[in-house]
């Protein structure tokens, strides 16, 4: 009898499967405005974040500082509890399953470096947040994109990119974070997310723990990589304050590109990085200072502090009090 149930129950499950995975088909997204997709909304901007996604915390930022009121959606990541970006519901908002997004009367904006240049477009105050002159639009353009999250893999674009080296250097806290999430909700991303890798991942990372980190070879070399080559960029952010004049990027105007750093300076804060990468540079520690002074920084970020975020920065702080191999990877600065 059991034979034939068991037989039932895996046709169901497949049939299931089959099902699901044709409804929650994802695709990447081009960037900017899809004003051929209409989405349900019922102000005039509306915004899918997350708590903890860098990109989402960018746009929080850009919007606070432009003084653009919007309606707040927030979508789960798996660090933060669920794959709420796979389900149908936000397929429907944007089917490359990724946060953030901003509605823009009914119609939605992809990728973040995108979302910020249009939102400056349409803030009230003209000019807010873009210089007005072409040489320091493009240097603050430069400057976004060096900041910017790019590509299906960030581990391949670390020398041009200190967003990518982030996600790297993000792996204790996604460690740290993971612990809380049951493993059922990691492997519906296994069965659905466009990007294998990224549940095996975690599925590893949940399974070695914190302390395991630096036991996963290529997840070491990974974030010895990533600092690497964020201590480059930040040695050249301190190098462009300097030439600009400050107190910002591009000189005397907060920019896009300022927010774009801040987001980094953050997520730095959060994985506990800042005595080995931002304390050694006095002039980015004085330049993160400033931005942290902005009510838009408060707004975006303190005001959005989610408690898992928070539990695993302490896991991180008390791992490495610990003095073992885990603490050695943040001494280390080789592989
Ligand atoms: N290039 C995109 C990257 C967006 C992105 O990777 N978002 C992350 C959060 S920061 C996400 O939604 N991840 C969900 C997942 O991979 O499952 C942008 O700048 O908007």
């Amino acid at each position: 009898m059991i034979g034939p149930l068991a037989a039932v129950a895996a046709l169901g499950a497949g049939a299931w499967y089959w099902r699901e995975r044709g409804l929650r088909r994802t695709h990447a997204m081009a960037g900017g405005l899809h004003a051929d997709r209409a989405l349900p909304h019922d102000v005039e901007f509306e915004l899918y974040h997350n708590d903890f996604s860098l990109c989402s915390k960018k746009i929080r930022m850009c919007l606070a500082e432009l003084g653009i009121p919007y309606a707040s959606h927030h979508v789960d990541l798996i660090e933060t509890g669920s794959y709420e970006t796979l389900s149908r519901r936000f397929l429907a908002v944007n089917p490359a399953a990724l946060v953030p997004v901003l509605v823009h009367d009914g119609h939605p904006v992809y990728e973040s470096h995108d979302i910020l240049l249009y939102a400056a477009r349409h803030a009230a105050a003209p000019g807010a947040l873009v210089p007005p002159d072409e040489p320091t639009r493009a240097v603050m353009q430069q400057w976004i994109d060096r900041s910017s999250l790019t590509g299906d893999d960030p581990t391949q674009a670390f020398e041009a990119s200190a967003g990518n080296c982030v996600a790297g250097l993000t792996v204790p806290l996604f460690a740290a974070m993971i612990r809380d999430i049951p493993t059922r909700r990691i492997l519906e991303g296994l069965l659905f997310h466009r990007l294998k890798q990224r549940p095996l991942v975690f599925l590893l990372l949940k399974a070695k723990g914190l302390a395991g980190v630096p036991s996963l070879l290529p997840v070491r070399k990974t974030v010895l990589a990533s600092r690497r080559h964020m201590e480059r960029h930040l040695d050249a952010l301190a190098q462009q304050l300097a030439q600009s004049g400050g107190p910002w990027i591009t000189g005397a105007q907060l920019t896009l590109a300022d927010v774009s750093w801040a987001v980094i300076l953050e997520r730095l804060r959060e994985a506990d990085w800042v005595a080995e990468l931002i304390v050694p540079r006095p002039a980015v520690a004085a330049y993160w200072e400033r931005l942290r002074g902005r009510p838009s920084y408060a707004s975006a970020m303190d005001d959005h502090q989610h408690p898992l975020v928070r539990r695993g920065s302490e896991r991180i702080v008390a791992e490495k009090a610990r003095g073992t191999s885990f603490a050695a990877l943040y001494a280390a600065t080789r592989a």
